[in-house]
C-alpha cells in the first residue's frame, strides 16, 4: 500500500524495502528508522514516519500528484474500512502463505531475499 502511493505519485520520497528478516534482527539504521524494526519505513524531506497506514495518507496529502483517497466522508469511510479487513483477515494469507512461499521463497524474482 505505501510502495503503490509513491508509485502512483512519484520518486520524490524514499522507504526502506530491504529484507529485514536477517539473522538477529534488524540492522541498526533500519531501526534508527523504524523502532519495531518492521517496513515500511519512511523519509521526505527530514520527515520520518513509519506504519503504512500514516505514510499512505501523508503521501497522498503532502506530495502532488493525484488524489488517492476519495473526497467524500463515506467514500474515503468505505476505503479505510477495505484498508482495515485487509490488514486483519488478509494479510497474512496473501503475503506471508502466497507472496512469502510462492514467488519470495522460490526466487521467482529472480533472487532469494533470505
Ligand atoms: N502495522 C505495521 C505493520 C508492519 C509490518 O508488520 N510489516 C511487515 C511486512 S508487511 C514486516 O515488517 N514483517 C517482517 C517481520 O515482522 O519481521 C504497518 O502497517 O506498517
Amino acid at each position: 500500500m505505501a510502495f503503490a502511493s509513491r508509485w502512483k505519485k512519484g520518486p520524490s520520497s524514499t522507504s526502506s524495502s530491504r529484507s529485514i528478516s536477517l539473522p538477529g534482527g534488524s540492522r541498526p539504521e533500519h531501526r534508527a528508522r523504524h523502532p519495531f524494526g518492521k517496513i515500511p519505513a519512511f523519509e521526505h524531506d527530514g520527515f520520518r514516519l513509519y506504519e503504512a497506514g500514516a505514510i499512505t495518507r501523508y503521501v497522498d496529502e503532502a506530495l502532488p500528484g493525484p488524489r488517492l483517497q476519495p473526497e467524500d466522508p463515506r467514500g474515503r469511510a468505505r476505503m479505510n474500512q477495505i484498508v482495515s479487513i485487509l490488514d486483519s483477515y488478509a494479510y497474512g494469507t496473501l503475503v506471508w502463505d502466497i507472496y512469502v512461499e510462492r514467488v519470495f521463497r522460490l526466487g521467482a524474482l529472480g533472487e532469494r531475499a533470505w
